[in-house]
């Protein structure tokens, strides 16, 4: 039975600002407080759809969360990071877990509390959406203990016997908690990674635990996703992303997977600085149905200074196509390509039981550009965050995109305006 990956994208909402927000996030850090476009980011993340599915790309979208969310102390949360859905879940295969079923793990966010408050609505959606028990399973949340962010930190590798291996990225252990960047907190705990092997049905010899350099947390890889990247057979990875050579993880992959291609990127050719400012490991890797491999790369990327040589490699080793893609509204808070999108490995049957309000073909993002069209302001800054009219335009607008995805129960709900935290 063909085998594919549905890519979720997260749209941006109405409120899609520059909070300064994410931690150990440099471009986050960097933009704060600018004045954002959230029409912009929206139609930038329309292009990007548009291009996967001209692809030929299984593609579906995740809607904005309802914003602002009203703290119990008073505190109001605009952040649309809901976006970056590569933090929504970890998800995996149904062939990989014991009871052959796709199985998601909502993240608990700990590390952030605007993103925290991502988790209750991202479970219920997640639980709406792949509601079949025959295929799916979503499970609660790693207990916040263990900080979790999903995805970002886990890749997925699948040789010719179409079994995974997953490569899972871990910041610190709580339980042992070293080494440690001096100044910056790793937001993923190996404990969570662990836990998710587990609740997930994995064997955990297809799961290599690799941890993150201190060096590299510290000059701004908060996420694995910003340093390394992989699909199928292949994988690139910067040469100081790990606390373990490269030659060793390379090895361990191909002990598991011996026709793993695993392509090291060094720091002469890309400093970790240019790496972390361009975003070239965040690149998307979709596979397009005659098989080719398309990597979709930010913009920023056309800057690097051995831009040619960063190309000839990754072509060398098995990339057909790279596609330039502008997602300059996202990238200013941290988040590329690859950030925008959750990867849910299926085969053809599971995907006739995903919820079919939210897979999209081109007519389906016309009608989502003119939504947001209607809706979204050409520009926001942080003092028009507080204003009642916007609050209300937001509120109507993800109404009227609940009836557009069939997701209407979702965003009628005034429980997810109120979060006790
Ligand atoms: O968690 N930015 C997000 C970016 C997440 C990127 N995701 C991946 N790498 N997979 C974060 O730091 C900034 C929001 C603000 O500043 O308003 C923010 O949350």
């Amino acid at each position: 039975m063909p085998f594919f990956e549905l890519n979720l994208d997260g749209l941006p909402g109405p409120t899609h600002h520059f909070g300064g927000l994410g931690y150990g996030n440099r471009a986050s850090k960097v933009n704060a407080h600018s004045v954002s476009s959230p029409l912009r980011a929206g139609l930038q993340a329309i292009e990007k759809l548009k291009r996967t599915v001209d692809l030929g790309v299984v593609q579906g979208v995740l809607p904005p969360h309802p914003r602002p969310v009203a703290l119990a102390n008073g505190q109001r949360i605009y952040s649309s990071s809901a976006m970056w859905t590569a933090n929504a879940a970890t998800v995996t295969a149904a062939r990989d877990s014991k009871d052959r079923r796709v199985h998601f793990t909502p993240a608990n966010l700990v590390s952030n509390l605007h993103r925290a408050v991502e988790t209750p609505f991202t479970t219920r959606l997640l639980r709406t959406l792949f509601a079949d028990p025959s295929f799916f399973v979503v499970h609660d949340p790693v207990v916040l203990s263990f900080p979790d962010e999903g995805a970002a930190n886990w890749t997925r590798l699948q040789g010719s016997d179409g079994n995974g291996l997953y490569i899972a990225v871990y910041g610190r252990s709580v339980g042992n908690p070293t080494p440690l960047p001096p100044t910056v907190v790793p937001r993923q705990s190996r404990e969570a990674l662990e836990w998710i092997t587990l609740q997930h049905g994995l064997d955990p010899s297809s799961v290599l635990m690799v941890q993150q350099a201190p060096s590299a947390v510290e000059s701004g890889v908060f996420h694995n996703d910003v340093i390394a990247t992989g699909f199928g057979e292949l994988m690139m990875m910067h040469e100081l992303a790990y606390t373990v050579p490269f030659g060793d993880i390379a090895a361990a992959i191909r002990n598991k997977l011996p026709s793993a291609r695993v392509v090291e990127f060094l720091n002469e050719e890309l400093s970790l600085s240019d790496a972390v400012d361009s975003y070239w490991f965040n690149s998307q890797w979709v596979q397009t149905p005659d098989g080719r491999l398309v990597m979709i790369a930010p913009d920023s990327c056309r800057r690097l200074p051995h831009r040619d040589r960063l190309e000839r490699r990754i072509l060398d080793a098995g990339i057909s196509e790279i596609q330039w893609m502008d997602l300059s509204e996202s990238l200013k808070n941290g988040g590329g390509p690859a950030c925008v999108r959750l990867r849910v490995p299926l085969d053809e049957d599971a995907l006739s039981a995903v919820h079919s309000g939210i897979m999209m073909n081109l007519s389906r993002l016309t009608e989502i550009s003119s939504w947001m069209k209607r809706w979204y302001r050409d520009t926001l800054s942080a003092a028009e965050l507080e204003s009642p009219v916007l609050h209300q335009e937001a509120c109507d607008a993800l109404c009227e995109l609940g009836d557009i995805l069939n997701l209407a129960e979702l965003f009628n709900d005034p429980y997810n305006l109120e979060l006790k935290i």
